[in-house]
């Protein structure tokens, strides 16, 4: 294959996974095969769907011709960058019934907002446009249409995903393009798998091998010190949340095992994805999910759906639950890390990005006693990553459990660079340095990643989880879902933690927040389901609860409400 972009090859083989190279014929890009195929993946009447959160999400049945739309944006971006671009099939933390699809940018980012604008107008053009939309957005964006195009699909384990994942790649290869076909992949494998193609290697081997061997190979240099005795912190229980995480992990275990066992619930041996289990459901439900055998103080953990989330808990002497959600991952590793900056004595900076969810008293811990700077954005991880570039060292969590740590190019080198050349514990310092920059998935919020970089740090730190709890008290708090006719009539500003529209309902919510103390709520529209999203906190369980069913309510009163009105105890 020809290597402008510094690949050798376009891509590994294996026998579990599949390259087609299409045949000359269809190099070439033909309207007429695009709307005979397109035919054969109708877009519904009436349908409109948005580009949002995290792509595109609904139920499965409405979602071939999306599927088949995005294999074509996906050769057009690819052409574009004139580099492999990702197509993951998937709805994440939905439940079974629904599915989505997002595109992967070079870096293994999420795609760039004004092709989020081009994939909506694409989803959403009727069938005798599509053709005339495709050349819209090449001339917009100024597409070589004559470059070649290469794209890598993966997908998780929902019923509908395999026959998604071939519209997709009905929708690449119509338009000529190339594709390498990864099967059953976790979200921020194929997040990995795309940075690993376009940077020539230099990220990892682009293979699930690759990324088995580069994880576990620093996980296991990281903790030599904490495990040559072998200690309490050797064995984890983990949700899976019946998904692919489950496959994933159990396949990657013999590379890591040396340093940590794992056990595994909710495999997808018997239950439904998602159901009364994984990261979203213990997190929002604030309880252990079904199916998980916890003993007192024993560390466990779940991840979602696609495996890029992850929240840690336990359940104390008195059988009390308590979770250790996103922020509270945010605090371990950014004391952790600055900890080890400290030592290495370079002036790297390091800045931690939260959302208007994190809990009220992680972000007065970050400030306040550990002193580090830290910024608000927008829901989704996208603009959460987007800020934590601006840092050498950039910490983002949602406070459910997705997110990661970006190194600058800068600080990688300055940190491997002095892994050589300094002495004793500054020299160690930085040789943990830079075992986590590889420990940590660079493209994207990864549940397993996340999960062996706190196993190492509590080990390394000698920690228990009940210690790791106690760095600060949470505010309780509560989220809700409310349904409504249109969510999109609810707009917000200041990182979603004011209301625009509709008039009237800032007022409501400032007007219910006054009544309780130590209390904040805010609402949005979702954008990964049909909800309007309520959170409340305050300075008990009961005012939180009650804060957040009046917000419930008012958003059911001014924003059209639709069905039961919300009610006490969810
Ligand atoms: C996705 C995004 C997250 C976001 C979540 C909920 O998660 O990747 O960044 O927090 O949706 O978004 P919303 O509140 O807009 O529905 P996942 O794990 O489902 O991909």
């Amino acid at each position: 294959m020809g290597d402008e972009w510094g690949h050798s090859d376009f891509g590994p083989e294996s026998a579990l996974e599949r390259t087609v190279q299409v045949g000359q014929d269809l190099l070439d890009m033909d309207p007429e095969a695009v709307r005979k195929y397109s035919a054969l993946h109708a877009k519904p009447d009436g349908l409109v769907l948005q580009y949002g959160t995290a792509g595109f999400r609904t139920k499965a049945e409405r979602l071939d011709h999306v599927m088949f739309r995005m294999g074509l944006l996906a050769v057009l971006r690819s052409k574009q960058t004139k580099s492999t671009i990702g197509v993951m099939v998937t709805a994440s933390h939905n439940p079974e019934e629904d599915n989505g699809v997002k595109l992967v940018d070079p870096l293994g980012e999420m795609l760039a907002p004004s092709w989020e604008e081009h994939a909506t107008c694409l989803a959403n053009a009727e069938e005798r446009d599509v053709w005339r939309v495709l050349m819209d957005i090449s001339e917009k964006a100024a597409v070589n249409l004559q470059q070649e195009a290469f794209v890598v699909i993966g997908r998780d384990t929902r019923p509908s995903s395999e026959r998604l994942s071939q519209s997709v790649i009905d929708g690449v290869t119509v338009l000529g393009g190339q594709f390498h076909d990864y099967g059953l992949l976790t979200t921020p494998q194929l997040h990995y798998m795309v940075y690993c193609r376009n940077s020539s290697g230099r990220y990892g081997e682009a293979t699930v091998d690759g990324y088995y061997q580069k994880l576990s190979t620093a996980f296991v240099e990281l903790t030599k010190q904490a495990f040559c005795g072998g200690n309490e912190y050797r064995s984890l229980k983990v949700d899976c949340a019946n998904g692919v995480g489950a496959l994933k992990l159990r396949e990657m275990e013999p590379y890591f095992s040396q340093g940590l066992s794992v056990q595994l619930f909710n495999d997808g041996t018997k239950g439904k994805l998602n159901h009364l289990c994984g990261a979203d459901f213990v997190k929002s439900h604030q309880r252990p999910p079904q199916g998980m055998e916890m003993k007192s103080s024993e560390r466990c953990c779940s991840f979602d759906g696609d495996a890029d989330r992850i929240v840690y808990y336990y359940s104390d002497t008195d059988g009390h639950f308590h979770l250790i959600d996103g922020d509270k991952i945010a605090t371990l590793i950014s004391s952790f890390l600055k900890e080890l900056l400290v030592e290495i004595g370079e002036s790297l900076n390091i800045g931690v990005v939260q959302t208007a969810y994190a809990n009220g008293s992680s972000t007065r811990y970050l400030e306040e006693v550990m002193k580090v700077p830290v910024y608000c954005t927008k829901t989704g991880v996208k603009h959460l990553h987007h800020k934590a570039q601006e840092f050498d060292v950039g910490v983002y969590f949602e406070a459910n459990g997705h997110g990661t740590v970006l190194f600058s190019k800068a600080a990688e080198m300055k940190i491997k660079q002095l892994a050589k050349e300094l002495e004793d514990k500054k020299r160690k310092a930085a040789q943990m340095l830079a075992n986590v920059i590889d420990l940590f998935n660079q493209a994207a919020g990864d549940a397993i990643s996340d999960m062996l970089v706190i196993e190492a740090i509590l080990a390394l730190k000698g920690l228990t989880v009940q210690e790791w709890d106690a760095l600060y008290t949470d505010l309780p708090n509560r989220q809700l879902k409310v349904k409504v006719a249109d969510r999109q009539v609810i707009s917000t500003t200041d990182a979603e933690r004011q209301a625009v529209t509709p008039p009237g309902l800032q007022e409501a919510i400032n007007d219910l927040v006054k009544k309780y103390k130590l209390s904040r709520a805010f609402v949005r529209p979702s954008g990964t389901e049909d909800v309007v999203r309520v959170y409340a906190e305050a300075d008990s369980q009961e005012s939180a609860d009650s804060l957040a069913h009046e917000v419930s309510l008012a958003v059911f009163q001014l924003a059209g409400g639709v069905g039961e009105r919300p009610h006490p105890g969810f």
